[in-house]
């Protein structure tokens, strides 16, 4: 059923008048305002970015064989090429501060040790996620899973958050087809309230979170954008972002560690259709930043944790209108106005 079923019917009504939905998953609520999307626009029409063409780009620092601003050589790579970030955010290294962190309860300040690093998906620059075969995708999986495996051998790292920024509008530095990995020595604060959610949920009612979610959705079918043997891709209940998109393992699963070759298939599968749908959508290549939300790695058991991937695109109705997070949503919550049923009947449609 669609978000544009009749007004007078009482059970479909409350879908077009202004009311909040609760995130269960980050324990906040969204406003949603599905009456205003007629309202006119005069705002600022930003310019589509064309996609580039070339298969290798001599002044790119990510394709085979450049250099990079960083003075490296790159590797003349054939597949997957995975280079600390010349420019990281985070440190390895203990700070040698000890009790110089300051300790007041209104200027908290502590160590936050980490590493950086770039995936490079695939040698062709001209490629994205959408026009990479599936068995390319895949090696992605394979490469992100070796580097979740490797980065939480440490036992001062605890989380291993994998993201991709895509495109100039969400503030990716190049085109080439890439993400990034930053592991961290504290769980960073979205994974860290997905934890504490999650855990509730656990104690409260015995059964994980996302496996209820999953079937729910499943069930009533209204938001979902696409699925496969093994994962399922939607729009959430309570998304903020348009057209955000929650990937979901059908099967309980942890982490990347714990999928197995028909779930790291299926994984590489959604991600394939999923970014195909966004680019047609609005006839562009599409922008977004997605992550990956493996458990955690702080060495306790996480029996609570269901592996996902969020993909918050900043685009609301045509290639170049995006949606800003202003005035009322700095200022007080999230809100949206398309309703999360109907952005997900568009991006079915845009198959
Ligand atoms: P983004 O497109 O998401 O910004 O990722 C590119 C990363 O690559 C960025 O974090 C790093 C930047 O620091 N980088 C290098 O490590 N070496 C370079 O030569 C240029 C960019
Ligand atoms: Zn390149």
């Amino acid at each position: 059923m669609s978000a544009s079923s009749s007004t007078t019917d009482p059970a479909t009504h409350w879908l077009q008048t202004p009311h909040r939905r609760y995130n269960p998953l980050r324990g906040e609520w969204v406003l949603v305002s599905p009456h205003r999307t007629q309202r006119p626009w005069q705002g600022e029409v930003a310019t589509a970015s064309t996609a580039p063409k070339i298969s290798y780009d001599p002044a790119c620092y990510l394709c085979p064989g450049n250099t990079r601003a960083g003075g490296h050589l790159n590797p003349k790579y054939d597949g997957i090429f995975v280079f600390d970030n010349d420019y990281a955010a985070l440190l390895p290294d203990a700070a040698q501060a000890g009790d110089a962190f300051s300790q007041h309860p209104l200027l908290r300040a502590e160590q936050e040790r980490g590493l950086c690093r770039v995936v490079c998906f695939h040698p062709d620059h001209s490629l994205t996620l959408a026009h990479m075969e599936t068995r390319d995708i895949e090696r992605v999986v394979e490469a992100w899973t070796e580097q979740y495996k490797d980065l939480s051998a440490r036992d001062w790292i605890r989380y291993v958050q994998i993201f991709e920024n895509r495109g100039a509008m969400m503030g990716a530095s190049n085109p080439h087809p890439h993400g990034q990995i930053w592991a961290t020595e504290h769980i960073p604060n979205e994974p860290l309230a997905e934890l504490r959610t999650q855990q509730a949920y656990l104690q409260t009612h015995h059964r994980c979170l996302l496996c209820d979610y999953v079937k729910l959705e499943l069930a009533q079918a209204e938001r979902i954008i696409c699925a496969n043997e093994e994962f399922v891709a939607l729009v959430p209940f309570w998304a903020v972002w348009p057209f955000e998109a929650l990937v979901l393992s059908r099967r309980h699963a942890g982490s990347l560690t714990d999928l197995d070759r028909a779930q790291q298939t299926g994984l590489a599968e959604i991600l394939k259709q999923l970014t195909t749908r966004y680019d047609n959508l609005f006839a562009t290549s599409f922008p977004y930043t997605m992550g990956l939300h493996p458990a955690p790695v702080d060495n306790q058991p996480h029996p609570e944790w269901h592996f996902h991937a969020h993909f918050y695109p900043p685009l609301l109705r045509s290639a170049t209108v995006r949606k800003f997070m202003v005035g009322f949503e700095m200022l007080g919550m999230p809100q949206r106005d398309i309703t999360p049923e109907s952005a997900a009947e568009r991006l079915r449609a845009a198959e």
